[in-house]
């Protein structure tokens, strides 16, 4: 029944949801697939394709600057879900530590299980994303892609990868798991983008 799970949002809230959006009740998990089980220890995010190789360890991302962040989260699903507060690392301070290619202007982001999702650099490095570990301030659970998740609150939540394990840097656009599946490249959810425009 949808009126248990969504609310409609009062005037004051109302201009953040986007267009065909309904508030959420609770922190819906929405999920291809089984959820991963990754321990902190064995975590890695490989950098590939257009920047110099490297890997980092759970250890280099918790050494670089810890931030707060709340944000709003907008499923294609039409839930959005408003003030998500978090904790982790800027796309920014990360991208910091690679020699990128400047031939590179787009990105893959690969993920424990095999997800995917592809972004322009553009959309990609932007001070509001980051990696996040720590979600309404417990260790980032495993169903919301704990230990560590890609956080792009401009798009639609399927663009924030949930245990993230790779970033593959690339010269043109390559399209992700549902971006191959018919889902918009780009997915702005005030422009509506969620379909394929291919
Ligand atoms: N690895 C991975 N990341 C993913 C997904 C997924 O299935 N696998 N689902 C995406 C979708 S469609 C959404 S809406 C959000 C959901 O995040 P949540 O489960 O924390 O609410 O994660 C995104 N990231
Ligand atoms: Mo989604």
């Amino acid at each position: 029944m949808a009126g248990k799970f969504f609310q409609k949002p009062g005037p004051e809230l109302a201009e953040r949801v986007p267009p065909g959006q309904h508030l959420a009740k609770g922190f819906p998990v929405l999920t291809y697939g089984d959820t991963p089980q990754v321990a902190e220890v064995d975590w890695t995010l490989t950098i590939s394709g257009l920047a110099q190789p490297k890997i980092f360890t759970w250890a280099d991302v918790m050494a670089l600057p810890q931030n707060e962040f709340t944000a709003d989260f907008h499923c294609v699903t039409t839930w959005s879900k408003l003030d998500v507060t978090w904790v982790g690392v800027k796309i920014t301070d990360l991208v910091a530590e690679i020699a990128l290619d400047p031939q590179a202007a787009h990105v893959m982001l690969h993920c424990y299980g095999g997800y995917t999702t592809n972004l322009s650099l553009d959309d990609f490095i932007r001070p509001e994303n980051f990696l996040a570990h720590t979600l309404f301030g417990e260790p980032l659970p495993a169903e919301h892609g704990g230990p560590m998740r890609v956080v792009v609150p401009h798009l639609y939540a399927w663009k924030s990868a949930k245990w993230i394990n790779g970033l593959e840097f690339l010269a043109s656009q390559a399209l992700g798991f549902w971006e191959r599946n018919g889902y918009h490249e780009r997915g702005e959810p005030w422009a509506e983008e969620r379909y394929s425009s291919l």
